[in-house]
């Protein structure tokens, strides 16, 4: 129940405190979507993890929703520099999900209705910093910021959180996305201003 981001705010208070290098803060939700749409019903939907050994799990939408849930306020930073404060999301932890996963893979590609794709390390996915959310602001999540569900993980660039997120594959070699593959920082910390290749 949000006690993850009530502890990291507590230690960026201040709104400037809470504003990474470069950011500025903004009050509206921009919509940066790399190609168009995808209308997802949710009786079609599913999620998957796929384990490096083959092993797969799945959750079908109902199977997701039924999951205990979880509602963490976070901020968001893009890498276009905008930010936004204090956004409130309804979503299942990466914590439940990987709870029968075995696999001792580090990389993580996460994988898109639409064909994107973006990578991060596993543990990055895990101990409450990341989820996957179907309500934004008490609605149903709008197709445009990833409805029916995407990937949240606040800490990192928000290219990360991929939108219409269907998958991730466990991997023992990392394996760049689609933004990191353009040039994008491979890990995206906006602390520390990673926003390029190199930076
Ligand atoms: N599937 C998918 N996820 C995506 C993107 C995308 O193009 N496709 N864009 C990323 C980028 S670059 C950003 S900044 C955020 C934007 O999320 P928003 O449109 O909800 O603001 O989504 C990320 N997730
Ligand atoms: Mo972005």
């Amino acid at each position: 129940m949000g006690i993850i981001s009530r502890g990291f705010q507590g230690r960026h208070r201040d709104r400037a405190d809470r504003l990474p290098p470069g950011q500025y803060l903004t009050h509206d939700f921009p919509v940066l979507s790399a190609g168009p749409t995808p209308r997802v019903p949710t009786d079609r939907w599913e999620f998957t993890i796929d384990a490096e050994d083959g092993q797969t799990l799945r959750w079908s939408w109902a199977e997701l929703t039924a999951l205990p849930s979880e509602t963490p306020t976070v901020d968001l930073h893009c890498v276009t520099k905008w930010s936004k404060l204090d956004t409130s999301w309804r979503g299942v932890s990466l914590d439940v999900l990987f709870e029968d996963v075995e696999s001792a893979a580090e990389h993580a590609l996460i994988h898109c209705y639409g064909g994107y794709t973006t990578n991060l390390p596993v543990e990055d996915l895990l101990d409450g910093k990341a989820w996957i959310v179907y309500e934004y602001e008490g609605e149903d999540l709008a197709p445009a910021h990833g409805g029916p569900a995407r990937l949240l993980v606040p800490h990192l660039y928000l290219w990360k959180s991929a939108k219409w997120v269907r998958g991730i594959r466990l991997l023992d070699e990392d394996e760049p996305g689609f933004w990191e593959t353009a040039g994008y920082h491979n890990y995206g910390d906006p602390w520390r201003e990673q926003r390029y290749e190199g930076d």
